[in-house]
């Protein structure tokens, strides 16, 4: 198989990372109660690709790690806990500063998943590109948002298929 690509799933901490990760390996939901401490490497075959995934520790104490990962990145999966009102400007300052402005993934396609929509006051993703003032940062580059929760399982392969899709495309 030689079609593979490396995507960083990044986010603040219990965003729902880990979550995902191991949703995409087993195809279901399991309940993850560790914190992740540096890295969870992982490979998987998705749509006829070979996909390394690399599920970062959101903490912000092991975010410096982050930066080892950004070269040879073919798409970033940024995941917000959607419901956690309160830790969405500190998740908009990171989607910043570690994603549309960094110059190590300039062009880099990227998705975010507005998790935790099956939770109580989620905020869904057209509300979430206003109140974290994406427009612009959008306009710039290949983007897109999926509302998700990975509990229902719901938005997963449709985020992650967007992914494959752009990989397709820039093959
Ligand atoms: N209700 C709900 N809970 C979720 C969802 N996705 C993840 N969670 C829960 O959120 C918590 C944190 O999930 P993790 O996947 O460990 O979060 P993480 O982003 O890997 O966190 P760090 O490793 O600390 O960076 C866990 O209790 C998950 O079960 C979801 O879609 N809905
Ligand atoms: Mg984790």
């Amino acid at each position: 198989m030689d079609k593979k690509a490396k995507v960083l799933i990044l986010g603040l901490a219990a965003a729902g990372k880990t979550t995902l990760a191991k949703y995409l390996r087993h195809g279901d939901f399991t309940e993850n109660t560790v914190p992740t401490i540096g890295q969870n490497i992982d490979i998987l075959e998705f749509e006829g690709w070979k996909i390394t995934t690399i599920d970062v520790a959101g903490q912000q104490d092991f975010r410096f790690l982050w930066d080892a990962h950004y070269p040879g990145t073919s798409a970033v999966v940024f995941v917000i806990d959607a419901a956690d009102i309160e830790a969405l400007p500190e998740a908009r300052d990171i989607l910043k500063q570690h994603v549309f402005n960094n110059p190590l993934l300039e062009g880099i396609p990227v998705v975010v998943m507005a998790n935790k929509q099956d939770l109580y006051g989620a905020v869904d993703a057209p509300l979430l590109i206003q109140l974290l003032g994406l427009h612009l940062d959008m306009q710039d580059r290949t983007f897109a948002i999926f509302d998700s929760s990975i509990l229902h399982g719901s938005g997963v392969i449709e985020a992650f298929s967007w992914v494959v899709n752009q990989l397709e495309m820039n093959k």
